[in-house]
């Protein structure tokens, strides 16, 4: 007997949201500071992987995420830069964003990642369809402020800008088909007209234009680089045939974990431990129309303890791609600052001292870049003069430490997934302008970071740390609009604040933070050197791709783990 199939989640389509995403972006900001490497083959070395390479690469047969030595085999002529500091991908990353931001009305903007970034038009893009003459639509004017009429640019609304998924409603098809059509078609000059003031900056990228996030970022690696995909889709079905042709593990916010449970759910058999990988061996339609598939089963295999609250009714709904989560509005203030490394198992407390004393030394580098601003105060006698003063524009509240232990793939024990993490307050002292900051980072140290590392590792030797991450949270708005630290007695934030610092000494699973547990987002996973909110966890779907190095058991490299087994049928491939 056949089950009814369960409700599929409800779509809405009142919103009109852009992705982009920049092409080959950290080589694209090397090739702009060396124009003679962009005509050539160029990967941008992070340890002995390729973080990326640029496009004339990628047409001989290297690809992202690639070990060193493999990306020389297959393109000897490959032009190396290493890509480890981060600090000029950050400022040209948030050079773009304030950009893109300059065009916003509502100011819902979201970066994810250093270059990625999401844009809600919903709100220009209405009222330049409320302008549109339908007897002159091949002359449209596309106003790009509503207080100076002529800002803007001319654009032909016969025809939408670049290319498409999918096709136009037929013209007898309902209103409002036709009014999300238009409203596509309008975006995606928006869309191509953002595209070009980023390539003016030097950059290209890819735009994918539709209803929600999940459609739009999918979309728009339909055609690229440098290209836009607006995703015209007016049943529910195309959006579902859309959907299920993805690999579940590129569905964003499909992490590591929920794939290899759903796939072990599907193919019957026990979850493999080791399982980490781009690819899944199912794809995202086999588990949507699995026959015992339905939220409450989804619930129940991905739910319990550690697990992001309705969890169950999430996948379910991007399976659908139906995705309801909104684009906050853009504050300059992170929600948390967070700096982390890896290593190979360290066990020498000297060095352990010494990589928490570098991890401090940049957290504070971070905070004042991000945190304090320069005011300039004017006093009018008895000389007029002016006078600089420095400012806190948030104060973080908690301070946590993290701490992993080193895997090693060839070690024949299963991945360990477990961070620990414990929370404390942060001391007022590190706010102190009169201080050294070597002084500051020597207290916080001494006084806070190693009596919590004691703490979350109480052995007296053999640590095997992998990895180091701490992290300051919880900002609170110096002088916000009620005045005072915090801007007023807001009672539910105080609490979400307390249960923050109390979650001490819990055991996380890595993917959680993949998978978008709230308070892996706070934990700031991931093992770039550096890592800031701002930068890297917008959103609680985002993939987490920068996951601890490994070992390679074949050829000794040392690759992100969620790449090794990419890595391994790479190997497989190789000629003998
Ligand atoms: N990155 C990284 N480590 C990863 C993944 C990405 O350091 N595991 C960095 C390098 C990339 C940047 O983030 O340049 C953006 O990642 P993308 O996946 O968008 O890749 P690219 O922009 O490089 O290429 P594409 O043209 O495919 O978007
Ligand atoms: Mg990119
Ligand atoms: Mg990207």
């Amino acid at each position: 007997m056949h089950l009814p199939r369960p409700k599929p989640p409800r779509r809405r389509d009142d919103r009109i949201i852009l992705h982009f995403d920049y092409d080959c972006f950290y080589a694209q900001v090397v090739e702009n500071r060396q124009p003679a490497l962009k005509s050539l083959p160029l990967g941008i070395k992070q340890k002995s992987i390729l973080a990326t390479c640029n496009y004339v690469a990628r047409r001989r047969g290297v690809t992202k995420l690639m070990g060193i030595s493999d990306a020389k085999k297959i393109c000897p002529d490959l032009v190396l830069v290493d890509g480890e500091d981060l600090s000029t991908f950050r400022d040209v990353s948030k050079k773009l964003y304030h950009l893109l931001r300059s065009y916003s009305w509502n100011g819902k903007i979201e970066r994810l990642g250093l270059d990625e970034v999401f844009l809600d038009v919903t709100d220009i893009v209405a009222y330049n369809v409320e302008l549109l003459n339908p007897h002159a639509l091949d002359q449209s004017f596309f106003c790009l402020s509503k207080l100076d009429p002529e800002l803007g640019f001319s654009y032909d609304a016969t025809a939408i800008a670049g290319c498409t998924h999918g096709s136009p409603p037929p013209a007898d098809q309902r209103d409002e088909d036709f009014s999300m059509y238009l409203r596509l078609l309008a975006a995606s000059h928006l869309a191509r007209y953002l595209r070009l003031k980023i390539e003016e900056e030097g950059y290209t990228s890819a735009c994918g234009i539709s209803s929600n996030k999940v459609l739009s970022k999918l979309v728009g690696t339909v055609n690229k680089p440098r290209d836009q995909t607006a995703f015209l889709a007016f049943r529910e079905e195309d959006i579902w045939s859309f959907m299920d042709a993805h690999n579940l593990r590129r569905i964003p916010g499909i992490g590591n974990r929920i794939s290899s449970v759903l796939e072990a759910h599907i193919l019957a058999a026990a979850p493999d431990p080791n399982f980490r990988s781009f690819e899944a061996t199912v794809s995202a339609g086999r588990v949507r129309t699995h026959p015992d598939m339905s939220a409450p089963v989804l619930e129940k295999l991905l739910g319990g303890p550690g697990a992001e609250k309705g969890i169950g009714e999430k996948v379910w709904c991007l399976l659908h791609g139906v995705d309801n989560s909104p684009i906050k509005a853009a504050s300059d203030i992170p929600t948390q600052i967070s700096i982390e490394d890896t290593y190979q198992g360290l066990n020498d407390m000297a060095e352990i001292d010494r990589q928490l004393r570098l991890l401090s030394a940049s957290l504070l580098r971070r905070m004042y870049i991000d945190l304090v601003e320069e005011v300039v105060e004017n006093s009018a006698s008895p000389q007029p003069s002016s006078t600089k003063r420095k400012r806190w524009l948030a104060h973080p509240k908690t301070i946590r430490l993290t701490t992993r232990p080193y895997f090693r793939a060839d070690s024949g024990k299963p991945y360990n997934y477990a961070r620990v993490s414990r929370s404390q307050q942060l001391p007022n002292f590190v706010f102190s302008f009169a201080s050294a900051r070597e002084v500051l980072v020597d207290k916080l140290v001494d006084e806070v970071l190693l009596p919590m590392f004691r703490g979350l590792n109480p052995a007296t030797k053999d640590w095997n740390v992998g990895l180091l991450n701490v992290c300051v949270a919880n900002m609170v708005v110096v002088g916000g609009e009620n005045g005072g630290i915090g801007g007023g007695r807001d009672i539910g934030a105080m609490f979400r604040r307390q249960e923050d610092v109390l979650r001490e000494f819990r055991v996380y699973d890595d993917d959680d933070g993949v998978d978008g547990v709230d308070e892996m987002r706070v934990d700031g996973t991931g093992d770039d050197a550096e890592r800031d909110e701002e930068d890297s966890d917008a959103e609680p779907w985002e993939e987490d791709d920068r996951d601890g190095l490994e070992c390679c058991a074949r050829c000794g490299h040392l690759i992100p783990g969620f790449a090794l087994i990419a890595h391994e049928r790479y190997h497989d491939l190789e000629p003998v």
